[in-house]
């Protein structure tokens, strides 16, 4: 059996995991990650594209922004496309200036891999059988590593492993509460390398379900259908999706749609999911570990970086200040953000997509929620605030650093 003792244990390596990797390093805090699947396969990823100001600031505190700055493409708008109009909402007019950037989680994973490479930094890829113990008094977790047994002892664990993970699952039951609503529908997605319809991201709420307009670069596109829980990849045709896609668009968006050969293709349930509380003895869950969000607004990986954002600085304060004060707050302060970002997510999921349970009238009355808020500056501006991601007050590590 390998013993191998260190500060922090991440297990799981995908942007949470790295960016919490990648901060605690920044700070001169010893970790490993472990991670179940090969690096390969986890570059190779394709999920989210929308990064909020809050997460960029990150991702530039933890020193990988050079890519980010160089190809991200800063937007300060999104169109809403419904009854055939589309309309624009003005993120930065609406919010004093803040906007998203349009770059992609494939990106961001292989930015903060490299630099924890470029850093000699200890990773167990393709670490067999993970499983976590005695989180409450003195951590470990054993895992089979290039057949050998391992063995690691930490003062703390931090659960990155996502929804599927094993450290959610190794907490007892009593110890904690889930929530979960999932959606009877799911998001087919495309990825092709063909120009983007348009500039900016079009949310389209239509008749024949919910369709969204995106891209990973000016040559690269990203596009989504609203799809049923039963329905299978295997029943779209590159030229059935594209032809569905134009069923959703206006004229002018039908007409210019370029279209080309997907090089990816995959459904994606919908569920909104949380975890109560996301700290358990030495134990933190951070990002899809402890909670899910609908991708409709954009808030998965935003939520993974600020939870990290959280423990990265609790973590720091314990270990240079000696205070224990942000791991005892961690739990609450990501949960108040968490449920602000589960909201929304639900509501323009509600808002936006087509549901068969739906009666005559409840449709109208999203028709009628939907022409308030496209028609109001202060229901532009919740949407807005909401999209371009709510403030989180946490110490950097330069604050730290100043103190000692
Ligand atoms: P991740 O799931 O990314 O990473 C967890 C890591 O832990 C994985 O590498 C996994 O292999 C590893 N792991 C799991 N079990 C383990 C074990 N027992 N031992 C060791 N390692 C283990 N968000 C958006 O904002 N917009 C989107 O469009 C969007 N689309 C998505 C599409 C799909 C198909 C999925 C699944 C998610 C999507 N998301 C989207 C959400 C997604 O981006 C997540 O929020 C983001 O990946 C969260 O990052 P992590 O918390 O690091 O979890
Ligand atoms: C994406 O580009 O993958 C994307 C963008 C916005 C969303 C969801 C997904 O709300």
């Amino acid at each position: 059996m390998e013993i191998v003792k260190t500060k922090v244990a991440i297990i799981g390596s995908g942007p949470a995991g790295l960016l919490l990797g990648q901060l605690l390093y920044k700070a001169g805090i010893d970790h490993v990650i472990v991670e179940q699947r090969s690096a390969d396969y986890v570059s190779s990823r394709i999920r989210a594209g929308i990064l909020e100001q809050v997460s960029v600031d990150l991702l530039t505190e933890a020193g990988v922004d050079e890519n980010l700055k160089a190809h991200g493409l800063p937007h300060s708008g999104i169109e809403i496309l419904t009854q055939g109009q589309k309309h624009r909402l003005d993120l930065a007019a609406l919010t004093g200036g803040k906007q998203v950037t349009v770059y992609g989680q494939t990106e961001v994973t292989k930015d903060l891999m490299h630099a924890r490479e470029q850093a000699g930094l200890s990773s167990y890829y393709e670490a067999h059988n993970v499983q976590i113990d005695d989180f409450y008094t003195q951590p470990k977790v054993t895992f089979q590593y290039q057949n050998q047994p391992y063995q690691i002892e930490c003062d703390f664990i931090a659960g990155c492993d996502g929804f599927h993970g094993v450290c959610r699952a190794s907490v007892p039951e009593d110890k904690i509460k889930t929530f979960e609503k999932v959606y009877p529908f799911g998001w087919l997605g495309v990825l092709a390398d063909v120009p983007p319809v348009a500039d900016e991201l079009i949310y389209v709420q239509s008749e024949r379900g919910f369709a969204l307009c995106s891209m990973r670069s000016e040559t690269r596109s990203r596009y989504y259908l609203q799809v049923p829980l039963t329905d299978h990849v295997d029943n779209w045709s590159d030229e059935q999706f594209w032809d569905e896609l134009k069923n959703r668009l206006d004229p002018e968006s039908r007409e210019k749609l370029i279209t080309g050969p997907s090089i990816e293709k995959s459904i994606a349930p919908l569920r909104s999911f949380v975890t109560e509380p996301m700290r358990f003895g030495k134990l933190f869950l951070a990002g899809d570990a402890a909670h899910i969000v609908p991708p409709t607004g954009a808030k998965g990986l935003n939520l993974a970086a600020s939870d990290i954002a959280y423990l990265s600085s609790a973590l720091i304060q314990y270990y240079l200040d000696g205070s224990e004060q942000g791991i005892n707050e961690y739990s609450e302060k990501c949960l108040q953000r968490v449920w602000k970002a589960e909201r929304f997510s639900w509501w323009m999921t509600h808002l936006l997509h087509r549901f068969e349970t739906e009666s005559e009238f409840d449709h109208k009355i999203k028709q009628a929620e939907l022409s308030y808020i496209l028609g109001s500056l202060a229901g532009q501006t919740t949407l807005a605030e909401n999209y371009v991601g709510l403030p989180y007050e946490i110490k950097h590590l330069s604050e730290f650093q100043q103190a000692s």
